[in-house]
């Protein structure tokens, strides 16, 4: 029996949107493999060299919708405050009125796809459910991979069951005689994310790509999650998760939140250059952390894929990505070669001497533009991966020995900080920042932002809310349980704009200080920002680095921190008179320890 609530919405969205037809999403490898198929006869996408890349394919998506747009991304709590000073808010009245009107007949000459879903493993104590209503089939194969989806999904679904409704439309209807573009989408101007967080709602508009349009992700598993948590006191964050196994077989795990395109994939896929060390990969985006009843606090992956960036992907970066995205997979914006394959930049040390660019025009090494998006992606099944860990779908989760932070930063923050205690590790996250990647449409790709968490377009309240609500979770059980907190920096660079450190798999020996201070207080120096390791303790062995590089790496630079800290006054002053009194006091402090 379906839901009551379930079938009156389906009903209002059909009058709302007029589709021709509406199909319920069952979740079958049948209707998947049906729906590509459509899509390449329809020439909507390329069916990839079967020999190459079995089971994958191409699209290619309009220039103007190859990105999140945070400009149009919104959360439409009732009160302004309650979405605080990083968000854009509008009234939910005035909200719902305009996109009613672009809703009005958007589905005209499409078919709506109901897609129910579920984000974490079906029936975990951990999961929520989801239904997405939407037009496009691009979107629904994606979540296909994305997320658990179908038939399973609704057997759990009773009359009471809470389910977070999330509408989507390309916003481009279609009248008689129409031809439907290659990929249909509506302006920048009209385009709409917006987030209801006390309707448990989503309404997309105008945009077909990632985390526009994969309701399940962005919206769901972080902004309305992350509400949810704050209210039922646990975590929704933009988190990698890691099962790490050492020499002497010892297993932990650990969680890391980087903005986007800055490293989460990678780390979470990690080819440990370690001898002896092995790595698993729970979650490469996103996860839910709650502490249980043993007083430790751990965490699950709500998703079922990864939706990764394609760009810099090599056999040498993330061989485990590669082997990933050998077959079953969609991918967006990339290039394709005379053989029917896929390429972007630095996947190989020399391009293709031909290839056709994600823009669909012929391209050789001397063109000027890239052949690939900078946000080009890849959309596979999480059971593809080769490091996925064999309880990477334990509903109970998995326990948290460290959290990382980080981001692009080019100067200033050493290769690894670990925080003096849970709160300072609080304040570590709320004065992360990190260069602007193309995971996002904006003019200022490449300056430094403040990103707090990671989660800077992804808090669906008032960031001050946010943080006291990470500080109010530390409290919750004794501090010896507390995972510990590290800021960590891949990034930092030369004054030639060289990457200072090998990063990748060499990642594992930033790693393996971690885990050695998680046991043992030892190896470590204390400075006004926090414990680095000891430079001639920390396992370079193999590691072939220039000593000056290596200097710089470990080094805490008084001025530039004195010019941090200007920074991050100014940055707190976004909290107004909401700046909550712990990272008021954590400066402070930073501060006295620079000048003592
Ligand atoms: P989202 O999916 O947008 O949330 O991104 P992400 O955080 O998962 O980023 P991802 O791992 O996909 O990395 C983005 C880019 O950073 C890729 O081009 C990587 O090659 C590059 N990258 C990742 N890890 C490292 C590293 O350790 N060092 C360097 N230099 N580059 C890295
Ligand atoms: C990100 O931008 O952090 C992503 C890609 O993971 S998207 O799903 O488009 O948000
Ligand atoms: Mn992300």
């Amino acid at each position: 029996m379906y839901s009551r609530k379930l079938l009156d919405w389906i009903h209002e969205v059909e009058l709302l949107c007029q589709p021709d037809q509406t199909v319920w999403w069952h979740g079958t490898q049948q209707e998947y493999d049906a729906l590509l198929e459509d899509l390449v006869i329809k020439k909507k996408a390329i069916r990839l060299n079967p020999k190459l890349r079995p089971g994958c394919v191409l699209f290619r998506t309009d220039p103007s919708d190859v990105a999140r747009v945070e400009q149009r991304t919104f959360i439409s709590s009732k009160r302004k405050e309650d979405a605080g000073p990083t968000n854009n808010w509008v009234s939910p009245e005035t909200m719902k009125a305009t996109m009613l009107e672009y809703y009005q007949g958007s589905m005209r000459g499409r078919t709506l796809y109901v897609i129910p879903f579920s984000m974490g493993p079906l029936g975990s104590s951990f999961s929520k459910i989801g239904v997405e209503l939407t037009d496009s089939a691009y979107v629904t194969a994606n979540m296909h991979i994305m997320t658990r989806t179908g038939d399973s999904v609704l057997d759990l679904m009773t009359e009471d069951t809470k389910f977070v409704k999330c509408l989507h439309s390309v916003g481009y209807p279609l009248s008689k005689g129409d031809i439907d573009p290659l990929w249909p989408c509506a302006p920048i101007e009209q385009k709409f994310i917006t987030q209801f967080p006390e309707d448990n709602m989503i309404w997309s508009y105008g945009s077909g790509y990632g985390g526009n349009a994969l309701l399940g992700k962005k919206c769901f598993a972080l902004r309305i999650a992350s509400y949810q948590a704050k209210n039922e006191k646990w975590l929704a964050e933009h988190m990698l998760i890691l099962k790490l196994i050492s020499p002497e077989g010892v297993i932990r795990y650990v969680t890391g939140a980087f903005p986007s395109a800055c490293g989460k994939t990678n780390l979470a896929m990690i080819h440990p250059s370690l001898p002896g060390w092995k790595a698993e990969t729970v979650g490469d985006d996103i996860a839910w952390l709650r502490f249980k009843d043993d007083g430790r606090l751990y965490a699950i992956n709500p998703e079922a894929g990864f939706f990764g960036v394609a760009s810099g992907t090599s056999w040498k970066s993330n061989p485990n990505a590669m082997a990933t995205i050998a077959k079953d997979t969609i991918f967006t914006n990339v290039a394709l070669t005379d053989d029917g394959d896929v390429w972007w930049e630095d996947m190989t040390d020399q391009a293709p001497a031909h290839l056709i660019d994600w823009q669909g025009n012929d391209w050789t090494p001397s063109s000027q533009k890239k052949a690939a998006h900078p946000n080009c992606r890849f959309t596979a099944p999480a059971k593809n991966c080769p490091s996925i860990a064999p309880n990477w779908e334990d509903p109970e989760g998995v326990p948290i020995s460290a959290i990382l932070f980080g981001g692009r930063r080019p100067s200033t923050i050493p290769l690894v900080i670990e925080s003096f205690d849970f709160n300072h590790g609080v304040f570590l996250g709320s004065i992360m920042g990190s260069e602007i990647t193309a995971a996002t449409i904006s003019d200022d790709i490449g300056k430094v932002r403040r990103d707090p968490f990671a989660m800077l377009p992804f808090i669906g309240y008032h960031i001050s809310d946010y943080i006291n609500h990470w500080l109010e979770m530390g409290q919750l059980t004794q501090p010896e349980k507390l995972p510990k907190i590290y800021f960590v920096n891949w990034f930092r660079k030369d004054e030639n704009g060289h990457y200072l450190w090998p990063g990748f798999g060499e990642n594992i020996r930033v790693l393996e200080w971690i885990l050695s201070r998680t046991d043992q207080d030892k190896n470590g120096i204390t400075t006004p920002v926090g414990i680095l390791p000891d430079p001639a303790q920390f396992n370079l062995k193999g590691c072939s680095i220039d000593p000056v590089a290596y200097k710089t790496l470990f080094s805490v630079d008084s001025s530039a921190w004195e010019e941090e800290i200007r920074s991050i006054e100014q940055h707190q002053k976004i909290y107004g008179d909401r700046l909550p009194e712990e990272l008021k006091k954590q400066l402070m402090e930073l501060k006295q320890r620079f000048h003592s």
